[in-house]
């Protein structure tokens, strides 16, 4: 077992979970490899970095990076807050680049939102809501303060969940909310740390104006059975959930 029964709580009371070190470094740098190769920047010059903006690199479906989520002991953690033998076990973790903006003003992002959701930009039709189970988002470099960190806003999927009770799933355009959710909670951490995220949990990157480029390999882990289940909102949120009491 990798997960404690404090770990199963915070997941359920906040929404996500935060493991630290949880990935070797050959594994790591074998993914960083695979990245850095992949896209026209320069790892070791960060004039062809800085002020790049943000984008996902196309090689989510590779090896490297498909191991450091779909094997333990992520894959297991995973299993172990949805239930054993429930999750698909082979996806993608799509590496998400946020390039700083070094020495620029920070602040905090206004909002989030739910995935899934159409935008003008994401491909996601219309009139479609996608779906998935269980998010993890794995730091393959460092992430300080300010430094672009995956951010969450705690026990937002508690208000989803009783939001979808009473408002239909497609009544939430970009799948952003229409009301305050208060602050959130910006990840930050090392090669190796990761987050786990329920996936009715509004997050979003933060704004990098440090000096790394912020590298998270983010997958979105499925139940076998979820597209007989994606329409329920049961009452009790954890019904599906086995590894959470
Ligand atoms: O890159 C991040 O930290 C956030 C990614 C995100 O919001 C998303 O993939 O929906």
């Amino acid at each position: 077992m990798f997960l404690n029964d404090e770990d199963k709580k915070h997941f359920k009371e906040f929404g996500y979970l935060i493991k630290r070190g949880v990935i070797d470094s050959e594994r790591i740098e074998a993914a960083l490899d695979v990245i850095w190769e992949n896209i026209e920047e320069d790892r070791n010059d960060p004039e062809t970095w800085v002020g790049k903006g943000y984008r996902v690199a196309p090689v989510g479906g590779e090896d490297a990076l498909k191991r450091i989520v779909y094997s333990d002991p992520v894959f297991s953690m995973a299993e172990e807050l949805v239930g054993k033998g429930k999750l698909h076990s082979d996806g993608g973790a799509g590496p998400h680049l946020g390039f700083p903006n070094s020495g620029a003003d920070w602040n905090p992002p206004k909002q989030g939102h739910l995935d899934g959701y159409h935008t003008l930009s994401n491909g996601v039709p219309k009139g479609v809501v996608g779906s998935f189970t269980l998010g993890a988002t794995v730091y393959l470099d460092e992430v300080p303060p300010q430094g672009g960190g995956f951010t969450v806003w705690p026990g937002s999927h508690i208000v989803w969940a009783e939001y979808f009770q009473y408002h239909d799933i497609d009544s939430l355009p970009g799948g952003v909310a229409p009301f305050d959710l208060g602050e959130g909670f910006e990840f930050t951490g090392s090669a190796g740390d990761v987050c786990f995220w329920h996936h009715q949990m509004t997050h979003t990157a933060g704004s990098n104006v440090g000096h790394n480029v912020r590298v998270a390999a983010i997958s979105r882990l499925r139940r076998k059975d979820l597209n007989d289940i994606k329409d329920e909102f049961p009452e009790d949120m954890w019904q599906y959930w086995e590894g959470i009491g």
